[in-house]
Parts: structure tokens; C-alpha cells; sequence
């Protein structure tokens, strides 16, 4: 059983809904089980899917998911180790996390509830925010770019970058198959209207850009071209995905290379 007892208390209508059905579905439809699996979140609406799900959790700091999910990993390797938060939660405040998690290779899985805006504290702007983008703070619109999450990702040496969307849960349950199934750091941004705080990226605003990918690349460079589309057309699919050797299977203590030391005297002599 993968239920809680608990209902989320998400506002009706919210996306985290739809990722919340895709999460628990990719993990039933791989035979995963509970006590093997632990969700690593941050702080905001999107962080607390951890507590409806039926698998171990922690819930951090705001921005610092992807550490703690780093840690769990690599004190036990044998475990799935997902991680969940918001766009603010990822790309600001855990902006710096995000970079070496997709440089590392680490097999985390990261999923991101992308909408654009942060929603807990009420709708301010956030990184992945369109510019000109108005909310209550930015009530002339926001100055700064988005950041492209996608393009940061496969330029920070991630091994597979997709996108998914709220309102297409079993294209976002597949590609979550995928990811976990995947070797290495997988992120997928996920699109998620925000129905009180964001009334600009919307389920038709969205619905009315996004078309499927046929097929991943193994190519960075094509994979950019592909991350470049914003806008009138938004690609959701698996848009990169390498096959490289993971940061657990390069460090020798976790590999079996060699024995870890039994005692601090044996490691100083096994050094003298
Ligand atoms: C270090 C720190 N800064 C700010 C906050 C206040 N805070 C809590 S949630 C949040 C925004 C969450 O937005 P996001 O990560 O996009 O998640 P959402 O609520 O939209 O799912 C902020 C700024 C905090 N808890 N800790």
C-alpha cells in the first residue's frame, strides 16, 4: 500500500495532485517497495508530497532536498532516493545544490513541481518566473530572465534531463519509471499550474504549447536546441540522456575495491 492514512491539503485543482498520482503510480508499477525507498524534500506546498506517500522521508531545510538525499545515498546505496520540491526550493535557495547534483552523477532522482512562482508564502516570483511575469511583489513585472532549468541541467552534466507535466499524469508516471530506472542523476522538470498564485501559466496555457517527444538525444548540443523552445512550443519528454558511470561507482570504498578499515589504527597503518 502506498496510501497514507493523511489526505494532502493542497488547494483544489493544484498540480501537485497530478504528480502526486504519478509518483505513487511509478512506484507501484515498478514493484518498488516501501521500506526501500526514501523522499528527500525541502520547504514549500510542493515539499510536503513526501508526507502521502508510504515510503521513508525527511523533510529539510528550504533548498537543501538534494543533500540530504546525496548523504542517504551514499550511507546505503541499495536505496531508491527520491527527491521532491519546488522550482524556488531547487533553483534559488538549493540553487548551488542543483549544479553539483547534475555534475556528480549521483543516482538521486529529482523531481521538481516547476510552477513557476512560489507558492507556500503566497506568489512571489521564482527563478523559472517568465519575465515580466506580475505578482504582488513584482507589481511592474519581473526584471530578471528565467532561468532555463533544462539547459542548466544538461550543461551542468546531468545524465538524463526530461520534462513532464501536471496534467498528463501517465506521461509523467512513465517518464518517473524511466528516471528511476536510469543510472545516474535524473531530474525531471515538471510543469505545475498553480491555480491561486500563478494565473498566467495555466493547465490551457500550457496545454495549448506542449507536444510529446518521440525520442531522447545523446547529443548535448541537440539536446540544447531542443531546451531553447519556450514559449509558443514547449517540449515535454525525456530531452538527454547519456550513459556514464555514476559517482557511487567511482568511489572505491562503495565499489568493494577496497575494504573499508575496521578501526582507526588499521586505517593509519594500512597508510604508513
Ligand atoms: C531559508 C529560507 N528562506 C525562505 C523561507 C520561506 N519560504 C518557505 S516556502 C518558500 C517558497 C517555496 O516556493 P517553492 O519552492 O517554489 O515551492 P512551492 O510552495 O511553490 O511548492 C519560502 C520562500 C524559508 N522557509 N527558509
Amino acid at each position: 500500500m502506498i496510501e497514507t492514512k493523511g489526505k494532502p491539503n493542497w488547494c483544489p485543482g493544484c498540480g501537485n495532485y497530478g504528480i502526486w498520482e504519478s509518483l505513487k503510480g511509478a512506484i507501484k508499477e515498478l514493484k518498488l517497495k516501501s521500506e526501500n525507498i526514501v523522499i528527500t524534500s525541502g520547504i514549500g506546498c510542493s515539499s510536503k508530497i513526501s508526507h502521502w506517500i508510504r515510503t521513508y522521508a525527511l523533510n529539510g531545510l528550504h533548498g537543501r532536498a538534494l543533500p540530504l538525499a546525496e548523504g542517504i545515498k551514499l550511507a546505503n546505496p541499495k536505496l531508491t532516493v527520491i527527491t521532491c520540491g519546488g522550482d524556488g526550493d531547487g533553483y534559488a535557495e538549493g540553487g548551488n545544490h542543483f549544479i553539483h547534483f547534475c555534475r556528480s552523477n549521483i543516482n538521486v532522482k529529482y523531481f521538481v513541481h516547476d510552477n513557476q512562482i512560489y507558492g507556500l508564502t503566497k506568489g512571489q516570483p521564482s527563478p523559472t518566473s517568465d519575465e515580466g511575469f506580475i505578482t504582488k511583489t513584482t507589481p511592474y513585472g519581473t526584471i530578471e530572465k528565467a532561468i532555463n532549468p533544462i539547459l542548466l541541467a544538461i550543461a551542468s552534466g546531468a545524465t538524463f534531463v526530461a520534462r513532464g507535466y501536471a496534467g498528463d499524469i501517465n506521461h509523467l508516471k512513465n517518464l518517473m519509471k524511466q528516471a528511476i530506472k536510469h543510472k545516474g542523476a535524473a531530474i525531471i522538470d515538471i510543469l505545475q499550474p498553480c491555480v491561486s498564485f500563478n494565473n498566467k501559466n495555466t493547465y490551457k496555457w500550457y496545454q495549448e504549447r506542449i507536444y510529446k517527444l518521440e525520442k531522447s538525444s545523446d547529443s548535448r548540443i541537440e539536446a540544447m536546441k531542443i531546451a531553447e523552445q519556450w514559449g509558443k512550443k514547449i517540449p515535454i519528454g525525456i530531452i538527454y540522456q547519456s550513459n556514464e558511470p555514476t559517482y557511487e561507482e567511482r568511489i572505491p570504498a562503495i565499489n568493494n575495491k577496497t575494504k573499508p578499515a575496521n578501526s582507526i589504527k588499521s586505517l593509519i597503518d594500512e597508510l604508513k
